[in-house]
């Protein structure tokens, strides 16, 4: 389909015809080839870059497809392809997977670091570590009468295996940051009603998501919207105003929802209208509701005093020990005042808690169920080896949390598993 052969790894533009019509043009665009076994699949891969029109798009797909032995690729097969061929691990491929679905910049920054191997060196060296003092073991089995063999073989391994026990407790003990970066970080905002909890959530989404309205007990249900702060995916859940049930059977149902939204929540935004709110003498005093003290207790708790534009709470701040513990951040939905600093403190407060991947030197987070699932079973393994007197046994623990591993890596039987995981993936990757 090219007047000439392309020279491999160069960009070359050219004029692109049909396989069977010499003289028809169907596109001018670039042609890079890349020949085996230096490509993405490893094989030999030529790549079109083409108008995106449809037209265009449409005449070569219909010119490449009469060709004989072309079809389309498969959802994820370009990558199957490499993974076949030695060329990238499983961690890796999800690494792209996650790279292409990455809605935000943690997300983007831990898929690159995955995609690039980070989590499959990690894993190997693990693995190696096991196979390793499996060895010594079998060693110490099979030559143990011999002179040869020296005498601290066993405890050596025994040792070893110890440390490397404990970094899998570590990794797998990351307080779900990994999790949370994939998922989302749950933010709820609580209040009383007409306190400017739906119109701080539209102002948050950029759009209006939740009906606003002078009306007391406008929102009834749970309302949610999905933004980046500081890097982090961000599930926002504005509820009901709570109060004490005015026998509403509909308000008390989504009163109960919204304080248990507020407990479920990692981080949970309290909002007060700042005039009543000066006429309180506490937070406690200023929204009549049981479940109140235990929220505001709870950690990664803000409290919101909203509608400072209003003329009444101009130059007013709260007195020491209105919310004893909290610090309160003054704000307006209207005029936007105090806005940066109480971002600035929800993405500082989700960054220091959920955080600290993003530095190349922090390890990388767990952030798949299946990753997770291995490695308990890998470690469930060390515990009997820990465990087990009998030497051949022991060996034998060691072989089975090692096979763990290497189903994280895909060296060991993991068919079951490729099926599911390239069918994620979108068409042409
Ligand atoms: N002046 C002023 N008015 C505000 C501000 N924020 C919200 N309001 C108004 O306060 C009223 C209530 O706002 P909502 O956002 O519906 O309050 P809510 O807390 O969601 O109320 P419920 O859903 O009933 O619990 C509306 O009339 C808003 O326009 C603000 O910062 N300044
Ligand atoms: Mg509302």
């Amino acid at each position: 389909m090219l007047p000439r052969p392309p020279r491999p790894r160069q960009a070359q533009l050219t004029r692109i015809h049909h396989p069977t019509d010499r003289t028809n043009t169907l596109d001018r665009g670039l042609c890079l080839f890349f020949p085996s076994p230096n490509s993405y699949t490893g094989e030999d891969m030529a790549e079109l870059h083409v108008h995106g029109g449809t037209a265009v798009v449409g005449a070569i797909l219909q010119a490449l497809g009469g060709l004989p032995g072309m079809r389309l690729a498969e959802a994820g097969e370009f990558s199957r392809r490499a993974f076949d061929s030695g060329k990238m691990d499983l961690t890796e491929i999800e690494g792209v997977a996650d790279l292409v679905n990455a809605q935000t910049e943690e997300q983007r920054r831990m898929a690159v670091r995955q995609a690039g191997g980070e989590l499959h060196r990690m894993y190997d060296r693990w693995r190696t570590q096991l196979v390793g003092a499996r060895a010594q073991m079998e060693a110490f089995i099979d030559f143990s009468e011999d002179e040869n063999i020296e005498d601290g073989v066993v405890p050596q391994a025994r040792a070893g295996v110890q440390v490397l026990g404990a970094a899998v407790r570590r990794h797998l003990d990351d307080r779900r940051r990994g999790e949370l970066l994939r998922d989302g970080v749950e933010l709820c905002i609580v209040g009383p009603p007409n306190a400017g909890k739906s119109s701080l959530l539209n102002r948050l989404a950029l759009r209006q998501v939740a009906i606003v309205s002078e009306v007391a007990g406008t929102t009834r249900d749970i309302v949610e919207a999905t933004l980046d702060i500081g890097g982090f995916p961000v599930v926002i859940r504005d509820s009901a105003g709570l109060r004490e049930t005015t026998g509403d059977a509909v308000e008390a149902e989504g009163i109960r929802r919204a304080v248990e939204a507020a407990r479920r929540a990692d981080v949970r935004v309290v909002v007060l209208d700042a005039e009543q709110a000066m006429r309180a003498r506490s937070i406690a005093d200023a929204v009549s509701h049981p479940a109140w003290l235990e929220l505001t207790a709870m950690p990664h708790t803000f409290v919101v005093l909203n509608k400072v534009d209003r003329p009444a709470v101009r130059g007013w701040a709260p007195p020491p020990g209105f919310s004893p513990g909290l610090r309160p951040v003054l704000v307006s939905c209207v005029t936007m005042e105090g806005w940066d600093a109480l971002m600035r403190g929800v993405a500082a407060d989700i960054r220091g808690t959920w955080g600290s991947h993003s530095s190349a030197a922090a390890s990388m987070p767990l952030t798949k169920a299946r990753h997770r699932e291995h490695l308990l079973r890998c470690m469930g393994h060390v515990d009997a080896f820990e465990r087990c007197e009998d030497v051949v046994l022991a060996a034998e623990e060691l072989r089975h949390a090692a096979d763990a591993l290497g189903r994280i890596t895909g060296r060991v039987g993991i068919e079951d598993v490729l099926d599911a995981l390239f069918t994620q993936f979108c068409i042409g990757k």
